[in-house]
């Protein structure tokens, strides 16, 4: 019980804050239609059972009254169909609109700084706790905590009943069948957890395997694994298999098990209001209200079946999204810069992920607004990860970081697949068409939209098929025109462009860029004449600033690459 309690906590008080009345509402419509349901059965059993022995005798059948319990099955009837229109309503919505609350506050976690860094080596594992793992969520309202509160909620009701009968016969009864009725399921959803994890995960590496293969199959052939990756497919293909076929188990089990207790219950009923009848406790219209109500109360424990089977998957699905929620509760404070300056680093050391070796060691840089800074060094030096820090995408570890709210020009452009317009809206999502238009003519590429047919609804592939390498890298710049702030970092921002292009991309980024601040990433002398002053990093470390006009400026510049 407690395994269970502590995973699903977060997400319970979550679904409460949500909708708390709509989902305790369709909690109560739910019982209403059950016990309206055992109340319908019993009255009726006992109304047919009473009528066929008063009509034995001439005298019994004047004086009994039909009209009363005939309004009452009718009324009953009415009051369960009403109440099982309101639960379908009032859950399904309440449910769905918790998930989409959840799916929101989900996204907002992964857009925190460095959630979605750690996933995005594994973007079909990002996919899966986007969609499937919220998906699991709706079987805990629907399939667990309403099931199980209406199925207690029957026994409840038959005990009474039953005990009006007899104190023994209603405490046992009802004793037996929450126990057995509530016991049954959580043995079953422990037994299933594991194979439903195993199954989730099954799942999950046959899906980012076959992306793989699709997605690499040319490289995958050339080097010959391709068969290794149908292998690995295949593999994983019957490890979800395997576990799908112990969660059969396990169900086939539990209807069994269910089947078992329903048939004992049932028996122990018949023989205990037979054993009533005969002493004349209770007469046999009652006897029959009583079995009947026992038979109807024993129906909603089935219920639970599906749900314990999915707990395994539920809970699984709720451990893996808590954190992110719980991120996105607290809000980052951020410090701001001495006045004058956009950024401020003292004594800055920063680490990816799971490395042990420093990204950055030590950094002590400040930078002026307007200034523009570049920074230089070999591959792998650090440039992208002081990038990443100034944006607070990296975490620093030791040391101050102070720095305004800054836009990366990525060292790669990426693209979606979107129309031309949904992708630079990504940029900003209020800029108005003229903004789009002009952010677009700013950065060059303005004449090429209008030449296409479909101009700004131009779809773009899956990585921004359809563009030329220049083009995408025009639209990347326009993107960046479109976000107004004080601070822009680029990250080599012209590489791979032909020197002309390169040129006007640069010259179109710096009149653009005036009044701002930037930082420039790059290898390439043309983007680092551009800037005040020169940082070197080696390994990390700032080994030298220059400032323009001083000998080491120039130094540093003939040691990039030419054009
Ligand atoms: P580039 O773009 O090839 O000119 O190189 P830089 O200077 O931009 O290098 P950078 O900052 O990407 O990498 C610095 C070091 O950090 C390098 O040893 C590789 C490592 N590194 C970069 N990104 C990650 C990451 O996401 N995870 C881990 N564990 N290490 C990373
Ligand atoms: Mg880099």
């Amino acid at each position: 019980m407690s395994f269970f309690i502590a995973d699903i906590k977060p997400i319970l008080s979550l679904f409460l804050a949500e909708r708390r009345r709509a989902l305790l509402l369709g909690a109560m419509l739910s019982a209403a239609t059950v016990t309206a349901g055992i109340a319908l059965l019993g009255l009726s059993g006992w109304f047919i059972t009473a009528t066929s022995l008063a009509g034995l005798s001439a005298a019994a059948a004047m004086t009994f009254d039909v009209f009363a319990p005939a309004a009452g099955i009718r009324l009953l009837a009415i009051i369960r169909t009403a109440a099982r229109y309101g639960e379908r309503l009032a859950t399904h919505d309440a449910t769905l609109g918790v998930l989409a609350a959840l799916r929101e506050r989900l996204f907002r976690g992964f857009a925190e700084p460095g959630a979605a860094r750690t996933l995005f080596h594994r973007p079909a594992r990002l996919l899966f706790r986007l969609t499937a793992d919220i998906d699991a969520l709706d079987s805990l309202y629907l399939r667990i905590l309403v099931p199980a509160a209406v199925a207690v909620g029957a026994a409840l009701t038959a005990s009474v009943v039953l005990g009006l009968m007899h104190f023994v016969f209603g405490l046992g009864f009802g004793l037996f069948l929450a126990g057995a009725g509530l016991g049954l399921p959580l043995i079953a959803g422990r037994a299933a957890r594991k194979h439903a994890r195993r199954r989730a995960h099954g799942i999950e590496a046959l899906r980012s395997r076959a992306i793989d293969l699709v997605a690499g199959q040319t490289d995958l052939l050339m080097a010959g694994r391709l068969e290794a990756q149908r292998g690995a497919i295949a593999a994983a293909d019957s490890y979800a298999a395997h576990a799908d076929d112990r969660l059969n188990r396990v169900e086939t089990g539990l209807t069994f098990g269910f089947g078992l207790v329903s048939t004992l219950l049932l028996a122990a009923s018949l023989l205990a209001v037979a054993a009533l009848t005969e002493t004349k406790a209770i007469t046999a219209p009652v006897a029959a209200l009583g079995l009947l109500v026992a038979f109807a109360s024993v129906e909603p424990f089935a219920a639970l079946r599906r749900g314990a089977l999915e707990l395994g998957r539920t809970l699984l699905a709720a451990k893996r999204i808590a954190p992110r929620l719980a991120v996105a509760d607290e809000a980052r404070p951020l410090a701001t810069p001495s006045p004058g300056y956009v950024f401020c680093l003292a004594g800055v050391s920063a680490f990816h992920e799971n490395s042990a070796v420093p990204a950055l060691e030590n950094i002590d840089l400040v930078l002026k607004q307007g200034e523009r800074l570049a920074v230089i060094g070999s591959s792998g030096a650090g440039k992208t990860s002081l990038l990443a820090l100034l944006s607070h995408e990296l975490p620093a570890r030791a040391g101050s970081i102070a720095a305004m709210t800054a836009t990366v020009l990525t060292q790669r452009t990426e693209l979606f697949e979107d129309s031309l317009r949904g992708n630079l809206a990504l940029a900003n999502p209020e800029a108005s068409e003229t903004g789009l238009r002009q952010a677009l003519a700013a950065a060059g590429l303005l004449v090429d939209v209008e030449a296409m047919p479909r101009g700004l609804d131009t779809p773009l592939g899956e990585g921004g098929l359809g563009l030329s390498g220049g083009q995408s890298r025009r639209l990347a710049l326009a993107r960046l025109f479109l976000r107004d702030t004080p601070l822009w970092l680029l990250d080599e921002p012209t590489e791979g462009l032909d020197g002309a292009t390169a040129r006007d991309v640069l010259s179109r980024l710096s009149a653009m860029a005036a009044g701002r601040s930037l930082v420039i990433a790059t290898h390439i002398r043309r983007e680092a004449v551009i800037a005040d002053r020169i940082a070197v990093i080696e390994g990390g470390r700032i080994s030298e600033v220059s400032r323009r006009g001083e000998a080491a400026f120039e130094k540093a510049l003939d040691r990039l690459r030419p054009d």
